[in-house]
Order: C-alpha cells, then sequence, then structure tokens
C-alpha cells in the first residue's frame, strides 16, 4: 500500500492534508484513493493552562480531518460555547487571553486524564482520533505527535523593565496575547534537544513513498519537528523524495507569523529564504523538491542553484481542488 508522510503545523498543514485526501479519493493524484497518510505534528505549541494539557496543533489537524473545526477560527470547535471561558473570567482567574472552548475542553480534559494516567502523548492522540478520525478514514489516515515528550517554543521579547532588557513568552502568549506585534528577539525551544521521536515517526519518515513539507510555519512548526533528535536523520536516511511547500508567497507569510520567526533566526523571508534553509538533502538540508507561487518565480534560479528541484505554481489553499492541485504539482517534482 503507498504510503505519504507529512510534517505538520497547524492551520497551514490541516488545509493542506484536506486538499491532499480530496485529491486522493478524487482521483486527481497518481496514488490511490486509500494511499495510507501518516501526518507527524509539531506539539512544541503545546501548553499547560488551567490545569489542563492543551495541544494546539495536534487539535487543528485532528478537527480539520474530522471536521469539527470551526471554519472560521481555523481552530477549536464548530458550535462552540464559552460558558467555561466566561465563569472563569468572572472568578478573575488568569489567563483570560486563551479561549478554551466549553467542547474543547472535553478534548483536553480526556487528554489530561490520560497523560494523569500514564498514558504517552502518542497513546492519548490515538485514543482521539478512534473518535475524529477512524469514522473517516478508518485507518488510512494516522496522526503522531512528533514526540511523547514536553517540548515547548518560548520567545524573547524586548522588556525595558527586565536587566536584561528582554523577557520570555510562551509562544502562545507571543502568538495569541501579544499578536506577534513585538519583534521575536529570539525562539528558545525548551525539552527539544533531550526530546526522541514518538513511536512511529522514524518509520513513518523511512518506510514511506513520499514526504511533504506543507506550507507550515518553517521556525515553530516544521522547524521543531526537524529538531525533534533522530528526525532530520531518518530524512537523510529515507528513500522516499521529500518535497516542500512553500509557506511565504510574494515575500510574505499568508497568515501566522512566519515572517517574525523567520527574521528571529536571520532567515531571509522569501520563498527561496525558507528553501535555502531547510537546505538540500544530498548537502545534509532536508529538501529534494520545493514549490513556489507563481509570483514568487524570480527565485527559481536561486533554487535550483542550491540543488533542490523547483517549479512556480498557484500556492494559495483557496479551495480543496486547487490543494490537490499543489500535492499533485509536489508529487510531479518527486518523481
Ligand atoms: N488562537 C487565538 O488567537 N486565540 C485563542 O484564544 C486561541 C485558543 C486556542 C485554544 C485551543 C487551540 O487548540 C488553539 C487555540 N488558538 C487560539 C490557536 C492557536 O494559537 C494556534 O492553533 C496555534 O498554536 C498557532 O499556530
Amino acid at each position: 500500500m503507498p504510503s505519504i508522510t507529512v510534517l505538520s503545523g497547524g492551520m497551514g498543514g490541516a488545509k493542506f492534508l484536506q486538499g491532499l485526501l480530496h485529491g486522493l479519493r478524487s482521483g486527481q493524484l497518481p496514488y490511490p484513493a486509500d494511499t495510507r497518510i501518516t501526518v507527524i505534528a509539531n506539539t512544541a505549541d503545546d501548553l499547560w493552562i488551567h490545569g489542563l494539557k492543551v495541544s494546539p496543533d495536534l487539535d487543528t489537524v485532528m478537527y480539520t480531518l474530522g471536521d469539527g473545526i470551526d471554519p472560521g477560527r481555523g481552530w477549536g470547535r464548530r458550535n462552540e460555547t464559552w460558558s467555561v471561558k466566561e465563569e472563569l473570567a468572572t472568578y478573575g482567574v488568569e489567563p483570560t487571553w486563551f479561549g478554551l472552548g466549553d467542547r474543547d475542553i472535553a478534548t483536553h480534559l480526556v487528554r489530561t486524564q490520560m497523560l494523569e494516567a500514564g498514558y504517552p502523548l502518542s497513546a492519548v492522540t490515538e485514543a482521539l482520533c478512534r473518535r475524529w478520525l477512524a469514522p473517516v478514514f478508518e485507518d488510512t489516515v494516522r496522526l503522531l505527535p512528533m514526540t511523547d515528550d514536553r517540548v515547548e517554543t518560548h520567545v524573547a521579547i524586548p522588556d525595558a523593565e527586565s536587566p536584561s532588557g528582554k523577557r520570555v513568552v510562551h509562544f502562545q502568549e507571543y502568538w495569541v496575547r501579544l499578536r506577534a506585534e513585538v519583534p521575536a528577539e529570539q525562539v528558545v525551544f525548551v525539552g527539544l534537544e533531550a526530546s526522541t521521536p514518538a513511536p512511529g515517526v522514524v518509520e513513518a519518515l523511512t518506510d514511506t513513498d513520499l514526504v511533504v513539507l506543507p506550507p507550515s510555519n518553517p521556525v515553530v512548526s516544521v522547524g521543531t519537528i526537524l529538531g525533534v533528535p533522530g528526525v532530520r536523520e531518518a530524512l537523510l536516511d529515507t528513500e522516499a523524495p521529500v518535497v516542500g511547500l512553500s509557506p511565504i508567497v510574494g515575500d510574505a507569510h499568508v497568515r501566522g507569523m512566519a515572517e517574525q520567526m523567520l527574521t528571529s533566526i536571520g532567515v531571509e523571508v522569501s520563498a527561496a529564504g525558507v528553501a535555502l534553509h531547510y537546505g538540500h538533502r544530498a548537502k545534509g538540508g532536508v529538501l529534494d523538491g520545493w514549490l513556489v507561487d507563481e509570483r514568487d518565480a524570480h527565485h527559481l534560479s536561486r533554487i535550483q542553484e542550491s540543488g533542490i528541484k523547483t517549479a512556480a505554481v498557484p500556492l494559495m489553499m483557496t479551495d480543496h481542488d486547487t490543494t490537490a492541485a499543489m500535492a499533485a504539482a509536489a508529487i510531479d517534482l518527486a518523481t
């Protein structure tokens, strides 16, 4: 059975997966409809809040593919209510800037109870996906956390009051409360060096027909997955071609905070900058191929010079057919 492995953050990766699955089911892709899809999701956005463990990228992929996502927000549940959030605010409980919906809280209660009972995050995710993915995809779609270990992305921001002139906030505070409107002076991945790939992650990279890096954040989503010791080695070892799609279109991010994150690590905010940051696999990088948007066709030669195969196609995921065409272009590039 052919298989495709996708490294995913939250919204961008989830949207790409919807298009990939649509393309497989509608016969638009040169892979059979029941091709096995393994999603390796970033867990460094995770946070403990109100005593609950929240895994935003795992939940965004799970709710999106399971059709429970709120399409407007792109995170959390559709038809959500916020009674608990309102009650917590009335009690004056902080933080109030990160909203947990009533339905969403049930997911975090199940996850927290299972973690406290000693189950690893991968077992928790498998249990939650029995509800969200199995009814739709049986066992052809699998969602794996990048690691079972605790990893958290923290961001150093300017702070005149502190002696060092900076203070560190959790990524979610940087993104949700501060709206990424302050410069990210440094991004710190707490626990990443000591983490190990979750069960199935290495095999999903070495024993597959294609690996895709969708247009997720190259620093705090795909970047963190690549930072789990053993993942890069698996990508260097795999027989499968590795193809990425640029999250930067027209020298800007489409959504999120990729511009701020790339700038904080000194990478040029362009389709070429990200490709060269990921690097060509023959030179110790991770890419064989890289898709850029038609608006960025002027970057093609610079990318080609690095050895990475590249092409310019429409990269705005406006609907499932368009996204399926992007997946088809990625598969083309890989063959
Ligand atoms: N994003 C927001 O902008 N505001 C929120 O209150 C918020 C709550 C939230 C709760 C659960 C969850 O899974 C995601 C949530 N997000 C919220 C989105 C979250 O910041 C993003 O999904 C990623 O972490 C960033 O890519």
